[in-house]
């Protein structure tokens, strides 16, 4: 008889995983399963499926060299969910006990939380100690606050941990956020930026690919050529790489954007931080030990893992289940077909779109502010929205996915994680990036069918929801260029994004 079965998820895959911390080798058994329900509750990339089925088959390998008992089932011989694999496998094995690490997900925890009564098994659920903060000391900072503003939580992180910080418990450079210098254009003539590192699909890896040829032909998004890394090893290969080669001009080109260029100076850690391969603890402590490269890129990236993915991941559990039923706009449009295919005239989200297809990635900023953006301002229905988001993105769980796209670009939550809606017109496309010279559209144009989308849509953003933002300090010269704003450019506004909308 089995004393416990330990049940690690696809997003677990670590050694140091909190439900392996107590283990018995000759008496525990672990089970991992890759199961349907989770391959089809949404349109996943097909590069996302690859790279959690095969880091998961390599973790099991790793575990079984490392003399664990595993029990592995593949999807193609799985019941359809966790819960009726793990039923057989009870079955089988018989365990006194059922053990797992707090799902990162809402929707998985409720499903986790039935076990013990289905299935007649005392059921365990560990915390997650691979987080800097506690799901219960982000909720006691968000009750002890009126307003929950990301910096205020990241400062408190920096003091808490001692990171970037002096024994005067002041911010080393004298600041504590730097992102007025996280801000320029990529110069025309810039040298080639070094790529993310590539790996080569091993055995393991070219099976998966072949399995989900077979039986997810269906999926989103190129399945080939597969580069990510699926194994410790290689991400933390991935992550000396990007120190070395890209860690300087982090800083500085954050929030630029290049035709062509998909990954910048981006890290494209979120992949293998997401599912285990890295743990945030060891990025931050290796990222700390370049002392010799600019403040404005050291903290930057900290303010990243420490500031902003704590912080999304505190609002997540804090709010949730009500967090995704809001909708502040009453925003009802359909997502247009382009989010899938790539097929509009407007070049900055043909670029990102098509982007995304090929590589389940695109940078912070241009999941932001183009096709964010262009959500927003395009009044879609929050739930399409982060469905795409969550199957579109190798990176994407519901933790971390739901408040960057709920909250951040789609302000359906009226404001708990922004103080205003990131709303931007072609102009700030414009000046972050190249895409507007190779564009149809013309971006200095405001109206008419050549205008750029962006520039007419903004308005009319604003013009439709002035009463639920014109209190909004943030936004008051907005509303003052809306006041001395002629009735003919209103209704001219009103009818290009009408005409707009309507095509797509
Ligand atoms: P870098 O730019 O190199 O940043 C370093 C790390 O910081 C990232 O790897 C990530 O772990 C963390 N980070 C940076 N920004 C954020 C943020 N806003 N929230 C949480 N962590 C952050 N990130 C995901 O990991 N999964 C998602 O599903 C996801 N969905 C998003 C949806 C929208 C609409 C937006 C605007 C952002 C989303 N992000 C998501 C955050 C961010 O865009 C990605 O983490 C980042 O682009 C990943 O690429 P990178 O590793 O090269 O990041
Ligand atoms: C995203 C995903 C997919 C596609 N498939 C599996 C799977 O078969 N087995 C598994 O353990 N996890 C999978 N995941 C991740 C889960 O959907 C979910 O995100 C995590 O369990 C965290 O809640
Ligand atoms: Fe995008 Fe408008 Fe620029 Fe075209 S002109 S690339 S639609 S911002």
């Amino acid at each position: 008889m089995i004393r416990n079965l330990i049940v690690i998820l696809g997003d677990q895959l670590s050694l140091e995983i909190s439900s392996l911390e107590k283990i018995r080798k000759n008496e525990d058994k672990i089970l991992m399963m890759e199961v349907s329900n989770e391959i089809e509750y949404v349109n996943h990339h097909r590069k996302k499926l690859v790279l959690l089925f095969s880091a998961m088959r390599h973790f099991a390998d790793e575990l079984k060299k490392n003399k664990f008992d595993v029990t592995y089932v593949e999807f193609n011989k799985s019941e359809k969910n966790f819960t009726m694999e793990l039923n057989r496998q009870c079955k089988k094995f018989n365990p006194k006990s059922i053990k797992i690490t707090h799902p990162s997900e809402y929707r998985v925890l409720n499903e986790v939380k039935k076990w013990e009564k289905l299935l007649g098994i005392p059921v365990t659920i560990i915390e997650d100690t691979r987080f800097f903060c506690k799901i219960d000391e982000f909720s006691d900072w968000a009750e002890s606050r009126k307003e929950l503003k990301m910096e205020n939580f990241y400062q408190q992180m920096r003091k808490k941990y001692k990171i970037l910080i002096d024994d005067k418990e002041k911010p080393i450079g004298g600041k504590w956020n730097y992102d007025v210098k996280n801000r320029k254009r990529l110069p025309k003539n810039h040298p080639e930026i070094p790529s993310p590192l590539i790996c080569k699909p091993d055995k393991i890896t070219k099976r998966v690919i072949t399995q989900l040829n077979k039986k997810y032909t269906k999926h989103f998004g190129d399945l080939e050529p597969f580069w990510f890394a699926t194994t410790k090893q290689d991400a933390v290969k991935s992550l000396d790489d990007f120190i070395k080669n890209r860690l300087e001009f982090f800083g500085p080109y954050e929030d630029a954007m290049k035709e062509k260029e998909k990954f910048l100076y981006h890290s494209v850690l979120s992949i293998y931080l997401n599912i285990g391969l890295l743990n945030p603890h060891e990025v931050i402590e290796k990222v700390l030990q370049k002392k010799d490269l600019p403040i404005e890129s050291i903290e930057g990236f900290v303010r990243q893992i420490l500031g902003w993915r704590e912080y999304v991941r505190g609002i997540y559990w804090h709010f949730m289940p009500k967090y995704n039923q809001t909708n502040f706009f009453n925003a009802k449009n359909k997502i247009p077909n382009f989010y899938w295919d790539g097929k509009t005239k407007m070049n900055c989200m043909k670029n990102c779109i098509e982007q995304t297809k090929q590589e389940a990635y695109a940078h912070h900023i241009q999941r932001l502010m183009i096709t964010g953006n262009f959500a927003l301002i395009a009044g879609i229905e929050p739930k399409q929205v982060c469905d795409w988001y969550l199957s579109v993105y190798a990176d994407a769980f519901e933790w971390v996915e739901l408040p960057n796209t709920h909250g951040m670009i789609l302000y359906a939550d009226g404001g708990i994680l922004g103080s205003k809606p990131y709303a931007a017109s072609g102009n700030y496309i414009n000046k972050m990036s190249d895409y507007c010279k190779n564009c149809e559209y013309d971006v200095k144009l405001k109206n008419g069918k050549n205008a750029c989308p962006f520039n007419y849509l903004y308005w009319n953003f604003f013009l439709k929801n002035q009463n639920k933002l014109k209190k909004n300090p943030r936004l008051w010269t907005v509303f003052s260029t809306i006041k001395n704003m002629s009735e003919d450019k209103k209704k001219q506004i009103k009818d290009d994004s009408e005409k707009f909308l309507k095509t797509i």
